[in-house]
């Protein structure tokens, strides 16, 4: 802990703020989160997490707000526990995740044409096709692992060959994705294990996003015909490339296995789904909202402000739990049920705001595809041994799912 964080711990606290002592990058807490979520959201809309000396919010009221006042609470000091101001960064910043306008606006805008909802809709056919023959495949085998053989082989073939990534060496991009988000949390043994190959992974990332490196007609390509244009240099493209190779790989893996993982648990939704696969889509959110992939992410003052009538100080750090806020019974009845006849529209899986994520299209595709074709060809997920969970200080992702499809 730097001595600035320390400072700010021992602070005397405005009256009444509830301080929660206990650590929610614990891995005992990670692999199961959601008791300690309800407690901080029934504790007040803003906590005080006195082991790291930040303040944190669980509940989708606060969360959004934080988010959606990006000029108060900014992202150009970092979105992990580490403040970018007192701490050089491991990484060069992301230019659309680690900025606050001006300079992300422009950033965005050449990401935004990318995955435009055209670029996305141009995807469609292939992404159909490659679930298709997976499935084909699947079938066959019967007794599956519905993590490595369905939420990591989909996206990790599908996406990469949208941004124009050649096979060879895909393992790197989950590798570089779950070291990414461990690193946002704080200085424990997972955000230690990732620094450790962060050099090795890293330079394979950074020679993949070079221009020579991605197809032509690809994501990627035209990221750096963006910079052909004028809108952003070809370093900056170079940059984004890595933002797309960053965050488009484990979230989705994670959306899709908790999808997976819903579903076996509630075979009576499976049923709902199996009765009118065109729901697909519906029922992704409703996935994204009850085990989002992204937990958390945290923000910064850039000035001293009040949230919930509780005064925060310029440069103090807020952790907001995403997740938590998607569980929160004052936005949703029965907020921890899984129901997909819900509606889960307004959860903050993606965020919310100028951040809000700008491949949503993109993942919102491959969840919609690939739980529609199983849908309409699977009878039955029958979970054959346990979940185990990959404890990320960011992401909820799965490790393992035994699974055995019962073909419709
Ligand atoms: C949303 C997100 C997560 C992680 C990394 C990035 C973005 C990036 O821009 O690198």
């Amino acid at each position: 802990m730097n001595p600035d964080t320390r400072a700010v711990s021992t602070r005397e606290l405005p009256a009444g703020t509830p301080v929660i002592d206990a650590d929610p990058f614990a891995e005992d807490v990670l692999a199961a989160p959601y008791k300690l979520h309800a407690e901080m959201r029934e504790a007040g809309p803003l906590v005080w997490l006195s082991k790291y000396g930040i303040w944190a919010s669980a509940r989708h009221r606060e969360c959004a707000d934080v988010l959606k006042d990006y000029e108060t609470f900014c992202s150009s000091a970092g979105v992990g526990l580490a403040n970018f101001k007192t701490e050089p960064p491991f990484r060069p910043p992301s230019l659309v995740l680690e900025t606050d306008p001006p300079e992300h606006t422009r950033a965005r805008t050449a990401l935004a044409r990318a995955l435009s909802q055209k670029a996305v809709t141009a995807l469609q056919s292939e992404f159909e096709a490659q679930a298709d023959q997976l499935i084909d495949r699947l079938l066959q085998q019967r007794d599956i692992d519905g993590v490595a053989d369905i939420a990591i082989a989909y996206p990790l073939k599908v996406f990469p060959d949208a941004v124009g990534l050649n096979e060879e060496g895909r393992e790197n991009l989950l590798a570089y994705g779950n070291l990414v988000f461990n690193v946002f949390g704080p200085d424990n043994r997972l955000r230690r294990e990732a620094l450790a190959i962060s050099a090795e992974v890293g330079e394979w990332i950074m020679r993949h996003c070079e221009r020579g490196a991605l197809s032509l007609g690809g994501i990627g390509d035209d990221l750096y015909q963006a910079a052909d244009q004028g809108l952003i240099t070809a370093e900056e493209a170079g940059l984004l490339v890595r933002s797309l190779l960053t965050a488009g790989i484990d979230t989705t893996v994670g959306g899709i296995g908790n999808a997976l993982y819903c579903f076996a648990q509630h075979p009576e939704q499976w049923d709902l789904l199996r009765r009118d696969p065109g729901q697909a889509k519906h029922a992704f959110e409703e996935v994204l909202r009850f085990e989002a992939p992204v937990q958390t992410f945290f923000r910064t003052s850039a000035k001293a402000t009040e949230l919930a009538g509780t005064a925060i100080a310029e440069n103090e750090k807020i952790l907001l739990f995403l997740g938590a806020g998607n569980r929160d019974p004052r936005r949703w009845p029965d907020a921890d049920q899984f129901d997909i006849t819900r509606r889960p529209s307004g959860h903050l899986a993606f965020g919310t705001g100028i951040h809000r994520c700008v491949g949503q299209r993109v993942a919102q595709m491959e969840g919609e595809i690939i739980l529609r074709k199983l849908a309409e060809r699977v009878e039955r997920l029958e979970q054959t041994g346990p979940a185990i969970h990959r404890l990320n200080n960011t992401l909820r992702n799965l490790d393992s799912l035994p699974l055995r499809l019962h073909g419709a």
